[in-house]
């Protein structure tokens, strides 16, 4: 399966995926295309809206110690819910439908998600640090919100008018 990843402003990214009920061939082929897809873009998360796909399922690989990332420690969140979260903090994201640009971002510290993984088994995580801001930014994609909707006005409106001139020069340089 060849996917590409759907960049902002495209409408696609603002649809709300539908939870996966089949645990089959079909979903392990999208999951694997996805996380070949999210390496090759150097990604630490994958929603499937950002591949097309509105389904909840996403992928976290946050990288180790010595900023490695390894299929070790792939996480495939199928249907996942946050059920607690605790404290604040802040994180400058980015997003592979955002390409270029990074803003800070406020999120829980401490959240406690129950998920399937890709064959249906149920499955609680405790997550703090960067996996718990991943995991917050990837659910979000799952409702149809990308972290550039967090920002305040000013901040957006900044955002919009860089983010297409950056679009601007890449279409040029393309040329
Ligand atoms: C979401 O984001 C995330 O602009 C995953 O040029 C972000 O993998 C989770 C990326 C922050 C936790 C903290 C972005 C790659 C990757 C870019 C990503 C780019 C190349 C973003
Ligand atoms: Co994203």
């Amino acid at each position: 399966m060849k996917l590409t990843i759907v960049e902002y402003p495209n409408k696609k990214l603002k649809e709300k995926s539908k939870a996966v009920e089949k645990f089959g061939k079909e979903l392990h082929e999208l999951l694997d295309a996805m996380y070949e897809t999210m390496l090759k873009s150097n990604g630490i998360g994958l929603a499937a809206i950002q591949v097309g796909h509105a389904k909840q399922a996403l992928l976290l690989n946050i990288p180790d110690e010595e900023d490695k990332q390894s299929i070790d420690t792939l996480i495939e969140m199928i249907n996942p819910i946050i059920i607690q979260k605790n404290g604040e903090t802040v994180y400058q994201e980015g997003c592979l439908s955002v390409p270029s640009f990074y803003e800070d971002i406020n999120r829980y510290e401490n959240i406690t998600v129950n998920y399937q993984d890709r064959d249906g088994n149920t499955k609680t995580v405790e997550a703090s640090g960067l996996l718990s801001i991943a995991i917050q930014h990837e659910i979000d994609h799952l409702n149809g919100i990308l972290f550039i909707d967090k920002l305040s006005y000013s901040r957006r409106k900044k955002f919009e008018k860089e983010y297409k001139r950056v679009q601007k020069e890449k279409k040029l340089s393309k040329s």
